[in-house]
């Protein structure tokens, strides 16, 4: 899954029309690259970020959502929490909404259970403002498995077919280095609630903090947590830098005995 935001900081500076283009042509450049998924995001999750209006969301996402559908056939997901942006991104042409609040904000669970896409529920302790603010957990692994055990239950009570849910324990939202590192290792647990799991971890600060690198330098280091990810049982992995994962997942899937 290649990651295309499209927030200010990313493709703002020509105006709203060339801010639309240059997005559409980088999520067909990873497509290019070998992604089967373009993320398409109008809302930064990133620790301290500020929320953005729902009519502010739907400006950035729809325009690049419908060009992308007319030019590729790969499959476009939504990152978004917004019951209304879920509903106009389906109507767009998304093929898959990946909610890091899990569904848990209001109309969101109706709007998914009335559209016939795959869902993705991440797990998020707090929200992006405040989440890196000292998060706690008994055992992180446990403490997140029995999160996203409790979401799937409430969306099937829903109406949501299991068949179409996807689980991310969320890299990097509300934990430290240890709970990520931690999270990682034993991804496997995750698989054991017998859904695909979807992670992303790609230039993340866990990354930084390991390799004591700033975001640019953090390729290689994100290349091996997909790597580890993919052993331990990741069926999607959400990537800034799709060249280089594709070719790192094509050896470990060879190694792995799966094509
Ligand atoms: C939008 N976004 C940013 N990081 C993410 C992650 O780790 N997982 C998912 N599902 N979405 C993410």
């Amino acid at each position: 899954m290649g990651v295309l935001n499209v927030t200010p900081d990313s493709f703002s500076d020509g105006g709203r029309h060339l801010a639309v283009q240059s997005a559409v042509t980088r999520g067909l450049e990873v497509i290019e690259q070998g992604a089967s998924f373009v993320d398409v995001g109008g809302e930064s999750t990133r620790p301290g970020a500020a929320p953005v209006t729902t009519e502010e969301e739907l400006r950035r996402v729809i325009p690049v959502i419908e060009a992308l559908k007319r030019q590729t056939s790969a499959l476009i997901s939504v990152d978004t929490s917004t019951a209304r942006v879920m509903s106009e991104a389906y109507q767009a042409g998304a093929d898959l909404i990946n909610d890091v609040r899990a569904l848990r904000c209001d109309g969101a669970l109706e709007v998914c259970s009335a559209m016939p896409i795959p869902v993705c529920l991440m797990h998020m302790q707090g929200e992006p403002g405040s989440m890196q603010n000292d998060p706690i957990y008994e055992d992180v692994v446990s403490d997140v498995a029995l999160f996203l055990e409790e979401r799937i239950r409430i969306c099937e009570e829903a109406g949501v077919d299991r068949r179409r849910i996807i689980i991310d324990p969320g890299f990097g939202f509300g934990k430290t280095l240890m709970h990520n590192l931690s999270l990682l290792k034993n991804l496997e647990k995750f698989k054991q609630l017998g859904l695909p799991v979807l992670v992303g971890m790609s230039r993340k600060s866990m990354v930084g903090q390991v390799l004591k690198k700033p975001v640019e330098n953090r390729v290689i280091g994100s290349v091996a947590a997909a790597v580890i990810a993919a052993m331990n049982g990741a069926s999607i992995i959400r990537v800034h830098d799709v060249k280089q994962t594709v070719d790192a997942i094509k050896m470990t899937r060879a190694v792995m005995g799966v094509n």
